[in-house]
Order: C-alpha cells, then sequence, then structure tokens
C-alpha cells in the first residue's frame, strides 16, 4: 500500500493515473513503482504507462519548475520516481522480440546532466531490436569519439535538453567531419529545445521529436542505408 490513508489498488485507472501524477510531483518513488504494477496489472500496455503516467507528470512537473514554483532539490525527486516507473516498464519495452536492427551509440552532451528523455529513446532503441550503448550525461566529444572507435555503432544519438548545452552537438559533428569520418554514422539528436531546422543546420541526420520517433526514424535511416549499399 502506499501509505496508510490511500490503498492505489481501489482507485479506478482514471484516479490512480491522477494520483500517480501527484505522486510523481512529490517525488514518491515506491508509490510510483506501485501505481506502475497496478495499471499493468489491469492490461495496460507498458507504452501507456509510460506515457500517460510518468511522462505527462513529468510534462506537469516540468511547468511548474519553469514558473519556479519547484526547485532543482524537488524536480531531482521527481525524476528519481519517474526512474523507479522506468526501471519496471523498461525490461518490458524492449521484449520485442525483434531481430536485432543495428547498433547505436547515444548520450547526454558536455554540460548536460538531464537524462530522463536520454534513457526512454535508448529503451525504445532496444525495443526496436537495437543494441545500445549508452555514455551516461555529460559527455565531450572524445567520449563520444571513444565509443564509436569501440563500438562501430551505425547510429550516433545525442541528447541535449539546455539551450547553452544544444550548440555543443554541432561541436561533436564537425569533429567527426574534420577526422573524415562524418559519413560513417547515422547522426540522430533530440531533446526539448531542439527543432528540425536546427537539426539540420548542425548537419545531423535527422531530428527525433519523442523516443517513438526516434525509434521509426532509426529503423528507416538503417534500412535505408543497407539498401543503398546492397545496391551500389
Ligand atoms: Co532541468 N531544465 N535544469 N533539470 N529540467 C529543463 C530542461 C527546463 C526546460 C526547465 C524549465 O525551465 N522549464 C530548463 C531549460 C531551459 C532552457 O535551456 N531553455 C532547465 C534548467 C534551466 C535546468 C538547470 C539550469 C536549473 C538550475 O540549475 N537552475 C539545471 C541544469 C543542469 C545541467 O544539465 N547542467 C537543471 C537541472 C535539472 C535536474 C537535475 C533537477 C533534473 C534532471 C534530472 C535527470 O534528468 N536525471 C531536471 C529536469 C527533470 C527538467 C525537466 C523538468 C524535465 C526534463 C525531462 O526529464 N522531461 C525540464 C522541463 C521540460 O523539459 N519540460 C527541465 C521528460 C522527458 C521524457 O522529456 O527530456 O524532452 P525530454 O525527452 C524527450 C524528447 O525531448 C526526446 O525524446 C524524449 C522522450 O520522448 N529526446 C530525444 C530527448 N533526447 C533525445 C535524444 C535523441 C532523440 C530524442 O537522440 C536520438
Amino acid at each position: 500500500m502506499a501509505d496508510d490513508d490511500l490503498d492505489l489498488k481501489t482507485l479506478t485507472d482514471d484516479e490512480l493515473v491522477a494520483q500517480m501524477h501527484d505522486d510523481l510531483y512529490d517525488g514518491l518513488a515506491d508509490e510510483i513503482a506501485e501505481g506502475t504494477n497496478i495499471l499493468l496489472e489491469r492490461g495496460w500496455p507498458p507504452d501507456r504507462v509510460l506515457n500517460d503516467a510518468l511522462v505527462e507528470g513529468m510534462r506537469i512537473v516540468g511547468i511548474d519548475f519553469r514558473d519556479g514554483i519547484l526547485f532543482v532539490p524537488e524536480v531531482l525527486l521527481a525524476a528519481n520516481a519517474m526512474k523507479a516507473g522506468m526501471a519496471i516498464l523498461r525490461p518490458l519495452l524492449a521484449e520485442t522480440g525483434a531481430q536485432r536492427v543495428g547498433t547505436v551509440v547515444i548520450g547526454t552532451v558536455k554540460g548536460d546532466i538531464h537524462d530522463i528523455g536520454k534513457n526512454l529513446v535508448a529503451m525504445m532503441l532496444e525495443g526496436a531490436g537495437f543494441e545500445v550503448h549508452d555514455l551516461g550525461i555529460n559527455n565531450p566529444v572524445e567520449n563520444y569519439l571513444a565509443a564509436l572507435e569501440e563500438f562501430e555503432p551505425d547510429i550516433l544519438g545525442m541528447s541535449a535538453l539546455l539551450t547553452t548545452t544544444m550548440p555543443y552537438m554541432k561541436v561533436v559533428i564537425d569533429t567527426l567531419r574534420e577526422k573524415g569520418i562524418r559519413d560513417d554514422y547515422i547522426v540522430l539528436v533530440g531533446g526539448a529545445p531542439l527543432n528540425e531546422d536546427f537539426g539540420k543546420a548542425i548537419g545531423a541526420d535527422a531530428y527525433c521529436r519523442d523516443a517513438a520517433v526516434a525509434a521509426e526514424t532509426a529503423q528507416a535511416l538503417v534500412m535505408a542505408r543497407r539498401a543503398a549499399a546492397t545496391a551500389s
């Protein structure tokens, strides 16, 4: 039970989802884990639990963070609670039985410690059949270069959540270009402050609005690249 007063199991689906938004806001990781399990037991598909209960809850947190109602410590607790739900969903989202489609190296760029969205993208890519090497947060260009050499991926994915860190994606792409290896990889970028134009301007292959789009785009571009290689 979540606490002495409220048994989450007695709530309807809508009430439970609303309660989970509140619990995420309050950074209650155990309650988020319990709510996630209850929705799954009720037959909710994992991606619906993720989007309706967790991502929507974090969107609400983001609004109050922006408006100065919540501060970094509270948002960290909310992020921690979100991760407790994601940890339960992760194996379910990855368990599609899909054949290995390709390999991805992904990481949040230097100066940026936001990782929830990047983790979701990594999960969805795994679910779509990719082998994913997650470099974590705050990655200087050297980390990306070392991982590209070690894992020889099809795709390099970068995440940035700050307007001050998103230009670093261009630093990475320019470095790949200088080394003559830019075209060896499909470069995908994402994060809340980015858009299509920014992706084009920095020379990425695609900007991905969300994790589902990232998985679809990754699959489509790897297939296209393989088809082009076979044709030539
Ligand atoms: Co930060 N933060 N934060 N924060 N934070 C934002 C981003 C902000 C928009 C909040 C706001 O003001 N409304 C704002 C940025 C403003 C700006 O630059 N324009 C901000 C700020 C200012 C800051 C600090 C500077 C605050 C401070 O210290 N004063 C600081 C910076 C720290 C740093 O990085 N150096 C900071 C710190 C933090 C916490 C540590 C407290 C925490 C991060 C915890 C963590 O990640 N482990 C945090 C959080 C949680 C947020 C908000 C509230 C939520 C971000 C999130 O997880 N969203 C955020 C507000 C917001 O975005 N609404 C905010 C949920 C996630 C599912 O969505 O990350 O967008 P998102 O990912 C999506 C897509 O963008 C896309 O797919 C994902 C899934 O669908 N995507 C990709 C993301 N990466 C991709 C990579 C791809 C493809 C798609 O590659 C192929």
